[in-house]
């Protein structure tokens, strides 16, 4: 058995073999994750008390969400189950499913005592009429009665008893939105998973097949709505309205209302109008006009996104007005069709000056908005995004949440990972929406979590809700990376109740999307729970923010860029310190728009959390944070422990051979891989130009000090020359090694290593648009070839394309020679960084050289 486990070790398919013989598992098939958590496996075995279930059923109720609603379970029971359903067209006289509305089944069933729901809530419930057992679902309107059929489906596929999945649950808000920033030339704003499923080259696709599947998918989870188009908003949407309506006939059978982004500007662009102002006549019968014309074609349509002033976007501003006078506008027109208005509150200047100390882009929204509470209609939502800045690793939740008080409002959380690794880390949002949900605003010294504001309790509002920037593609796996729709579930189960928690929705969708096996999903469970937190560590702990390229792409690390710019999403690192002073006494006086405990919280070092230290403080390198390490051996050492987590993540993953289907592992696997090494391209880097700004060592002399590494300018190059990398940090000495005119170029290294097994890896960079090849030899002899193909958002040297290759397990011995060869394509000129040497775990062995 022992020679049979460590062979099993080695290799993928042995591995698989192995686990499937010794945990009698079933092979497992070919999976592409289009199916998303919606995937229906037979369980084996089936539980025993699925044996009562119910082989007719029967539903009540005659809209086209309730046919979905019956049509699903018996999708379901087919192929979780294996059994077919008869379909009766009354309540039969014997077992039964029987699915409706509250009112249609007190109507039809003797005995049902109908629960109380609030809108679109479902209960699920047995009862025993005349000896015969009636499952029912029953919805407080179709709506309901479709998520009730969804949950007892996602009972079934976890295995759960029966008993388990009678229940009454009510949405906490009415407003459980997916924002989609689709382009309509196809292409999506931050979308890192293809192209629109809505959109191509200017019109609505001909097939909207994906369209429907994702409005199955999103009803699933309580999802009610979906704005199809970029917040940036193309002014021709308007012209559209045809196309978009068959859009939302791919949605209606699922209950999802259609909704759409608009252009402030439209009345001018498209309208021909020589104004937007909305204060004009003309232009408020322009846009009541249109959104009659859109009601005429959608008559579900849910209502209209606005940015507006912002980021170069047209607005009320131009003409001396205000959000109030541009939201109401629009409210007016959609008032008498039930639609609403959610505008924006992500409006900002983006041309701050940097030298005016007092500026700060976190106040922007609390100081526009806030003076407006209680003017706006009651049609109209401000979305406000989590936090002040936009989306970074961390922030403090947004202060405007407590100063919109007689306002309704949303929470925009970002489902689709921009600033979060873009879909090829792990990052497991939900553990990071949780922080800012359940954090306590103490509007008006009392309890006012933000759940509870945009759920409408704390200022009893009767709108708000949950915003999610989903941007799923056409990649048949929604969102690129197989463990990425852990997070587009996770929003919509909090959107539906905040109150739940990250570990259960993490379980529950690894059983939804992996299956059952307890070690599988306590395995995946912790991969998600931790990895938010370990993206943090090697990205921009202690509030620095992600600390990536805002200039740029959003991804690699480039922590310079955050400074001396128009944008501010400053850090103001000197030589002495670091962070903004946003204090009220000495700085921004951002904290000031906190209501007074929380503001009190913030200002005082003793309270203030070390994880947004330097959101709201200026501190030197030197002062001590609550764990009485210094701030600058904190960063450091964060990065280090960041980046041994990352690949430790690999570590976990591996153990799940043979326990997932090959297709989704080894894709996950190579993402993991992919990360374990980016993570030490972000801990270098961010390490590199702290220790450079600082000018303090780290105490464990590890920057740019590691002996396991051997440089390109220590290795002896034939054809490679060096080139400088921008920005510096992002490469040993702010160089980079380039194949210039040559058909290829080799770098060689004479090594001296014990003999013994060894992880080779060699950093390359790897630009999007070519696809230069390596091979690495080890005394002449190829060990190992490779493509730089990866799609990443870079043409050049830098953190968003420095990549690692690694070879596990390669056995050396003193003298041996390594040689990179590099044949450049195209504009890439096979550019490579270090080659780095590292002992396998327990690897030197007696004579493993073969
Ligand atoms: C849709 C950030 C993103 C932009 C996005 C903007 C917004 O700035 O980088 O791509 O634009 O937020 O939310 O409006």
């Amino acid at each position: 058995m022992a020679d049979r486990i460590y062979r099993c070790h080695n290799s993928f398919l042995l591995r698989f073999i192995c686990v499937s013989f010794i945990c009698g598992a079933i092979p497992l098939n070919a999976e592409d994750g289009s199916e998303g958590w919606l995937r229906y496996a037979p369980l084996s075995p089936v539980p025993v008390s699925y044996a009562r279930m119910p082989v007719s059923i029967v539903q009540l109720d005659s809209s086209k969400v309730s046919a979905s609603a019956e049509s699903e379970i018996i999708r379901g029971i087919r192929s979780m189950v294996g059994r077919t359903l008869r379909v009766e067209t009354n309540v039969p006289d014997r077992d039964a499913w029987v699915l409706g509305t509250t009112e249609e089944l007190r109507g039809a069933m003797p005995g049902y005592r109908a629960p109380k729901l609030g809108h679109e809530g479902f209960s699920v419930s047995a009862l025993q009429v005349r000896g015969h057992h009636y499952w029912l679902i029953a919805g407080a309107d179709p709506r309901g009665m479709l998520y009730g059929a969804f949950h007892v489906l996602s009972g079934i596929a976890r295995g759960e008893s029966i008993r388990a999945m009678e229940d009454s649950e009510s949405p906490a808000a009415p407003v459980r939105w997916v924002n989609q920033w689709d382009n309509l030339n196809g292409t999506i704003e931050r979308g890192y998973a293809g192209r629109s499923i809505f959109f191509e080259n200017g019109s609505v696709r001909s097939d909207l097949t994906r369209a429907g599947e994702y409005a199955r998918l999103l009803a699933s989870v309580g999802i009610n709505g979906c704005t199809i188009n970029n917040v940036n908003a193309d002014p021709r949407m308007l012209t559209m309205i045809r196309g978009v309506s068959r859009i939302a006939d791919a949605f209606r059978p699922w209950g999802v209302r259609l909704s759409m982004s608009v252009a402030s500007n439209s009345p001018q662009v498209v309208g021909g109008l020589d104004t937007f102002d909305p204060g004009n006549e003309k232009v408020a019968a322009w846009w009541k006009a249109r959104v009659d014309e859109i009601y005429a074609a959608i008559p579900d349509f849910a209502g209209l996104v606005v940015k507006a002033d912002s980021e170069g976007q047209p607005g009320p501003s131009q003409y001396g007005r205000t959000p109030v006078d541009a939201a109401n506008m629009l409210a007016t027109a959609l008032k008498p069709h039930g639609g609403v208005v959610l505008y924006r509150g992500f409006v900002y200047n983006h041309h701050l000056d940097w030298n005016d100390l007092k500026a700060d882009r976190a106040r922007a929204a609390y100081d526009i908005f806030h003076p407006l509470d209680g003017q706006f209609a009651d049609n109209v939502i401000v979305q406000i995004k989590n936090g002040p800045i936009d989306f970074q690793v961390r922030e403090p939740v947004s202060p405007l949440f407590a100063g919109l008080q007689k306002t309704n409002t949303a929470v925009e959380l970002q489902v689709t990972q921009e600033y979060m690794g873009q879909q090829r880390h792990v990052v497991f949002l939900p553990v990071q929406w949780k922080t800012y949900l359940d954090f306590d605003l103490r509007a008006e010294n009392r309890s006012t979590p933000l759940k509870d504001i945009v759920d409408g309790k704390s200022f009893r509002r009767p709108l708000g809700g949950y915003v999610g920037v989903a941007n799923v593609g056409l990649d048949t796996n929604w969102m690129a990376h197989p463990l990425a729709m852990a997070n587009l579930y996770g929003f919509a189960r909090l959107a539906w109740n905040p109150d739940t928690t990250a570990e259960t929705i993490a379980s529950d969708w690894t059983r939804l999307t992996f299956g059952n096996d307890e070690k599988l999903v306590s395995t995946v469970t912790r991969v998600l729970l931790s990895s938010w937190p370990i993206y943090e560590h090697y990205t921009g702990p202690l509030g620095l923010q992600t600390l990536t390229n805002i200039t740029g792409p959003h991804f690699g690390p480039a922590p310079q860029s955050q400074e001396n710019n128009g944008w501010g999403q400053w850090i103001r690192a000197d030589h002495d310190g670091v962070g903004m002073d946003r204090t009220v006494a000495t700085g921004t006086g951002f904290i000031g728009q906190y209501p007074p405990e929380v503001a009190a919280m913030y200002t005082s070092l003793e309270t203030c959390p070390d994880n947004l230290l330097l959101f709201m403080h200026h501190e030197p390198y030197t002062y001590r944070l609550h764990t009485g390490k210094t701030l600058i051996q904190t960063i450091y050492d964060l990065h280090y422990q960041g980046a041994d987590e990352a690949a430790g993540i690999v570590r976990q993953w591996k153990t799940l051979a043979g326990r997932i289907d090959p297709e989704r592992y080894e894709k996950t696997l190579g993402l993991l891989e992919y990360q374990a090494g980016h993570a030490i391209v972000w801990r270098d880097a961010v390490d590199r130009w702290f220790a450079k700004m600082s000018g303090i060592a780290d105490d464990q002399g590890r920057i740019d000090h590691d002996p396991n590494r051997i440089t390109a300018a220590e290795m002896q190059l034939d054809g490679y020359t060096p080139v400088d990398v921008t920005p510096w940090e992002t490469a040993t000495d702010g160089k980079a090694y380039i194949c210039k005119d040559r058909a290829a170029c080799t770098a060689t290294a004479h090594l001296n290593r014990p003999a013994g097994l060894y992880d080779i890896a060699v950093e390359y960079f790897d630009y999007r648009q070519a696809a230069s090849t390596f091979q690495l030899s080890l005394n002449q002899k190829a060990i190992g070839t490779w493509t730089a193909d990866n799609t990443l958002p870079g043409q050049a040297p830098n953190g968003d394309t420095s990549t690692r290759y690694t070879l596990r397990g390669v056995a050396l011995r003193p003298g041996d020679v390594l040689t990179i060869e590099g044949h450049p394509d195209g504009n890439e000129p096979a550019p490579i960084d270090y080659v780095e040497i590292t002992p396998e775990a327990g690897g030197v062995v007696g004579n493993p050289h073969p």
